[in-house]
């Protein structure tokens, strides 16, 4: 993905001369390419290297585009002997890669000056934030299986199934729908289970009176989405329904409210502020939002602290919560398209509270 490349040559400070890429995330991210854990992306200007095993070297050969696949045989001499062709004496590599991994660059390139600060990392993660047509594409695709998903389960729930077969129908739905992968593990959780942000599903069936919370997304070409809805079985009480109105008010708010410029601080604030002026304080412990990509959670945050800019073409979600130990919790999250004037809701799913 030459783009992506001239992209972070121009985010990295001048002077650039090299960068070694190791991690699965970022290989994929310049090379559209999905070589599991495998493999080494090197980056000069103008020239990308893909050294490959033989496993994946066929398919490799046929499909990357805008890098040179070299077969691995000891991937770090293959390094040492292209940076010296190319009279390479700097490279910068991931903060993110292991330590035993940068001590294996370092003692195989000993004449190369190696930055392993957060330059490169950084760097990747504000060319990554910022999403292009084709990659907003996919994770629209994504979000339609999401939310074809979740109307599926509408007429699935019922009281009596369990949560975790409730959470295979929809990974199965999901998967029979287009969805190459999960964007993560599915998180069906059912009655006091729903006060947990993060439970797992277990045993559990579902009862009249429970609020059922789906936190779900589709990955679509190595594009995630990430939604959740909170819908009741039976009836509410008067609690509940406080709550998940407050919840859908702080999600509406903030919504209205996001757009390039701000910091993720002060779209967080916005729900925040309507949580707990309706007395919630304590019992939204989460950020209010992240940013999607290839990974679930990328960076820039809505949250308390963080003071990046949000800007235009970056996909994050909003979802707040409010959690009340021992009882229930609701949560209400899209994943939104950021735009110069307002933000875009990918997904189409209803978020009144419905009743099933
Ligand atoms: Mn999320």
């Amino acid at each position: 993905m030459k783009q992506r490349t001239e992209k972070l040559i121009a985010a990295l400070p001048q002077g650039f001369e090299a960068a070694l890429i190791s991690t699965d995330v970022n290989r994929f991210y310049f090379l559209n390419f999905d070589s599991g854990d495998a493999g080494t992306v090197l980056i000069l200007p103008g020239k990308t290297y893909f050294i490959i095993d033989s496993r994946y070297i066929e398919i490799a050969e046929a499909n990357v585009k805008e890098a040179e696949v070299i077969l691995e045989k000891e991937a770090l001499e293959q390094v040492r002997d292209l940076l010296a062709e190319h009279g390479v004496k700097h490279l910068y590599m991931e903060n993110k890669a292991t330590i035993a991994y940068e001590s294996r660059v370092r003692k195989a390139l000993p004449g190369v000056e190696i930055d392993a600060s957060e330059t490169l990392t950084n760097a990747i993660e504000a060319v990554r934030a910022v999403k292009s047509e084709e990659e907003f594409d996919a994770i629209r695709r994504a979000q339609a299986i999401t939310d074809a998903c979740f109307t599926h389960m509408l007429s699935y729930i019922k009281p009596g199934i369990r949560e975790i077969d409730a959470a295979l129908e929809m990974e199965v739905f999901m998967k029979g729908h287009g969805a190459g992968k999960l964007a993560f593990d599915t998180i069906f959780i059912s009655g006091a289970k729903t006060s947990l942000p993060h439970g797992v599903p277990g045993d559990k069936r579902i009862e009249a009176g429970d609020f059922v919370t789906m936190d779900f997304g589709a990955n679509v070409d190595g594009y995630c989405t990430d939604m959740t809805r909170t819908v009741a079985v039976g009836a509410v009480t008067d609690e509940q329904k406080q709550v998940y109105h407050t919840v859908l008010e702080a999600q509406l708010a903030a919504c209205a409210f996001a757009k390039a410029g701000y910091k993720g601080c002060e779209v967080d604030k916005v729900a925040r502020d309507i949580i707990y002026g309706a007395g919630y304080e304590g019992f939204f412990g989460h950020g209010l939002g992240h940013a999607v990509g290839i990974e679930i959670h990328e960076n820039p945050r809505y949250s308390t602290k963080c003071e990046d800019i949000i800007k235009a073409g970056m996909v994050m979600t909003v979802e707040p919560g409010i959690y009340l130990p021992g009882k229930f919790g609701v949560r209400i999250e899209d994943t939104t398209f950021v735009r110069e004037d307002d933000c875009e809701i990918i997904g189409k799913s209803p978020k009144e509270l419905i009743i099933l």
